[in-house]
């Protein structure tokens, strides 16, 4: 380019599934190319920063894999022989799969299945029409938030909380189960910004010493699974040494007498011997909390990935009340801000048209499901039809042998949208390639921040690939549907629909303003005007299988695991896969920086930086193992077992291993890649995906 020529650029915001939905500004090179992107720098939550692999993100709209034709299986099923189609033919052929299907077992046997590829609410969810319209069965997405929303709502009762930028006016920054640094950098620039301008402590808990550990003033290491230890411990601590703030506890939670009683027992010397914490480590932390008012709790996702992580969450979130922190700018804890938003997406989802008598399928245990499991299924016809979009459940799903053996059933019919071949496409009947968000228009809510963005269509897709909303509208119409409400919109006038229901403007207007900053206001937000229950008290009692919540499973499925065996007050309880003599090792998953769940793993630069899947484990661990830095290692459990490379490293505790990020699976041997070890048990009270919480046991590869 001509460097007198002044840059074009466009306006979007941030497609992947991360909290941080950053607005981005995006040089645009031609009417179908674009150069690097930039974080909005007039965005006062993005203020200027995204992530290196955004940045590069030419590198994957205009990668040389990218899917441009409908392809039909020409062989059997994953042997990568593909006959291109036209998407006339490609779409044909889907519709009189399903319809088969549906005319064999009933509409239920018919599975939507999709998640958070892009987040943008119209390409994501208009699935949702094509299903309530056809009464296919209906989609739990419980993979990623419900262990950590189930956790909260039982505390706080919504899903919202202090202004995440009031972490710059805070003075001490507690970063809880969030690898920030790779999974949200954006939280990084407030509590730096914090440190930096007003001395802020910035204090990170995590498994291991990750990258954002290595930046901050107190790293605490917990073993997986025990955050709920040190939470109690820290609030016996606070009510021993008066530091709790009991004018705060009377006004404003449920039974603060009762967790006093309750935490008598809970010394620091007990939960230094389930954390692994010294003593000292957790009384200081308590007195750092306990003294500084304007403590920011930013609680994240991970530490919530075990299977007693809503009790953990909970636990965690119960330490601002005690302190009564809240009430101070900088001060409180937050979560997530989904709960702000109070969009009306009836139209766009079809949500009147919806049969309360459909079954609903649990996201998380596509395994189970596809393999039959008769308590997956709810009493209702095996799966052999499905649609899937924006995920790549045979990569990140629990339980992969599972799901793979699932998905290789002759008579299932599987349909994949996709943007590259990935292991799931791999997989499929049909594969259909499908836009990337700067080809097409759609709105985004912040789940870190509290700005709804706008990101409008802003270069031309290559020939071939189409939307996620034109696949929908396409299938209704062969589907005999099209006639129903919500069909035969653009994709625009949803978002129209959307934005004027509340108040919003139209995507017009929004073109000009980029994004609306939803930010309740401090008394709601630090949830002065009370809490979320019926009698706004924060509540150190859950209600754990009576409590309301945006992702309580539909009453048809009830509520899971053992949930007898949630504590009345927060603790610590074993639901977790402990270890024991077979598995001496507990396994996190956590997640690698240049990598977004799996996207990301195809572009050169991300690959490159990663290197190879590796397990970090303790040098003495290795040592037993006679396992020096680059070694095969095998680690395995009951449901399979996998190959990486070891590499030594000692801000890991002993017995536990870290695999970071989720590989294809084609970069393991055997072609399996890490959810092979992960659980598909759906675990108490509201189910998730416990990846970071896995009994295994480890030798040197043969
Ligand atoms: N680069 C990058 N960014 C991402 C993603 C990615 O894969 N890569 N994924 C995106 C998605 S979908 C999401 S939901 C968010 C999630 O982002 P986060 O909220 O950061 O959650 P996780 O990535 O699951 O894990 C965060 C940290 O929790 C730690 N952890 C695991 N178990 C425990 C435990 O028992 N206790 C404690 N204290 N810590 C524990 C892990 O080691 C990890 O360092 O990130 C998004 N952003
Ligand atoms: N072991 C382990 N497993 C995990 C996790 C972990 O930490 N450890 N994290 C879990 C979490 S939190 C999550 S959220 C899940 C996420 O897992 P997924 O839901 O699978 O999310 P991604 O891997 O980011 O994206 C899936 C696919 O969406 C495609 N895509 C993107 N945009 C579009 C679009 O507009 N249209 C269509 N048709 N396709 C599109 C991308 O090409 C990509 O292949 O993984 C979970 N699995
Ligand atoms: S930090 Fe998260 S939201 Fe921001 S550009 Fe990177 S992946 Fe997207
Ligand atoms: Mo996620």
């Amino acid at each position: 380019m001509n460097q007198h020529t002044k840059l074009r650029l466009g306006h979007s915001a941030c497609p992947h599934d991360c909290p941080s939905t950053c607005a981005l500004d995006v040089e645009l090179l031609g009417p179908d190319r674009i150069g690097r992107i930039h974080g909005a720098k007039d965005n006062s939550y993005t203020a200027g920063v995204v992530c290196a692999k955004v940045a590069r993100y030419a590198d994957r709209i205009h990668h040389p894999d990218r899917l441009l034709k409908p392809l039909v299986r020409a062989g059997s099923k994953g042997d990568g022989n593909w006959k291109v189609a036209s998407w006339e033919a490609a779409l044909d052929l889907v519709a009189e799969k399903f319809d088969a299907a549906e005319a064999k077992y009933g509409s239920e046997t018919v599975w939507p299945y999709f998640y958070a590829g892009t987040m943008g609410l119209v390409q994501r969810d208009g699935i949702e029409r094509l299903r309530h319209a056809k009464k296919y069965s209906g989609f739990f997405g419980s993979i990623c938030t419900n262990l950590a929303w189930t956790g909260w709502m039982m505390g706080a009762g919504a899903l919202r909380g202090p202004d995440p930028r009031e972490m710059a006016k805070s003075d001490c920054v507690v970063i809880w189960g969030t690898n920030a640094v790779v999974t949200q950098v954006n939280v990084m620039t407030h509590a730096i910004k914090a440190r930096k301008e007003r001395g802020a402590k910035i204090v990170v808990i995590d498994v291991y010493e990750n990258a954002t550990m290595k930046q901050a003033d107190v790293g605490l290491i917990v073993k997986p699974g025990t955050d709920a230890a040190l939470a109690c411990a820290v609030m016996h601590v606070l009510f021993k040494e008066g530091m709790a703030d009991r004018p705060y506890l009377e006004e404003y939670t449920d039974d603060s007498r009762g967790l006093e009683a309750h935490l008598a027992t809970r010394t620091p010397e007990w939960a230094s011997a389930i954390t692994g914490l010294s003593v000292e480590e957790i009384v200081s932390f308590a007195r750092l909390v306990g003294t500084t008012k304007r403590t920011f709790f930013r609680l994240g996702y991970g530490f919530s990935r075990q299977r007693n992580g809503s009790v953990n969450m909970h636990a965690a979130s119960c330490i601002a009340a005690v302190t009564g922190c809240w009430k101070y700018e900088g001060g409180g804890a937050f979560h997530a801000n989904s709960g702000i938003y109070k969009l009306n997406t009836e139209l766009l989802e079809g949500t009147r048209m919806r049969d309360l008598n459909i079954r609903y399928l649990d996201h998380s245990r596509i395994g189970p499901v596809l393999t039959g499991a008769e308590d997956a299924l709810y009493g209702g016809p095996p799966v052999t039809a499905m649609l899937i979009q924006n995920t790549n459940p045979a990569n990140v799903a629990p339980e992969q042998r599972l799901v793979r053996r699932g998905m290789l059933r002759d008579d299932l019919f599987m349909c994949v949208h996709e943007q590259f071949m990935t292991d799931t496409a791999q997989l499929a009947d049909v594969v259909l390639p499908a836009t990337m968000f700067l080809e097409h228009d759609d709105i985004y809510k912040g789940g870190g921040n509290q700005h709804l963005t706008l990101g409008p269509k802003l270069v031309d897709a290559p020939p071939g690939p189409r939307t996620n909303h034109f696949v929908i509208e396409e299938l209704a119409k062969r589907l005999g549907v099209a006639d129903r409400p919500g069909f035969g919109m653009t994709e625009r006038e949803h978002i129209d629909v959307i934005l004027s229901k509340r108040g919003l403007g139209t995507f017009a207007t929004f073109r000009e303003e980029k994004w609306a900053d939803l930010q309740p206001a401090f008394e709601d937000a630090h949830f002065l005007n009370g809490f979320g229950h019926a009698d706004k008290k924060f509540r150190f009692k859950p209600n754990w299988t009576g409590q309301s919540a945006p992702n309580r499973p539909p009453r048809s499925m009830g509520v899971f695991g053992p949930h007898e065996r949630l504590p009345e007050f927060p603790d610590h309880v074993d639901l977790i896969e402990v270890a024991d003599e077979e598995h001496p090792f507990r396994l996190a998953t956590s997640p690698a920086r240049n990598f977004l769940n799996s996207s990301f793993t195809e572009t050169p630069v991300s690959k490159a930086r990663e290197g190879r899947p590796q397990l970090l484990i303790h040098s003495q661990d290795a040592a037993m193992f006679g396992l020096s830095d680059g070694d095969r290692v095998e680690i395995g459990n009951r449901r399979g077992e996998v190959v990486l490379h070891a590499k030594l490293f000692d801000g890991v505790r002993r017995g536990v291993v870290i695999a970071e990020g989720i590989w294809p699976n084609g970069a393991h041997e055997r072609g399996e890649g890490i959810n092979v070890l992960t659980g598909s048990d759906a675990p108490a009270p509201y189910g998730g995906a416990p990846v970071h919480d896995n009994k295994v046991w480890v030798r040197a590869a043969a």
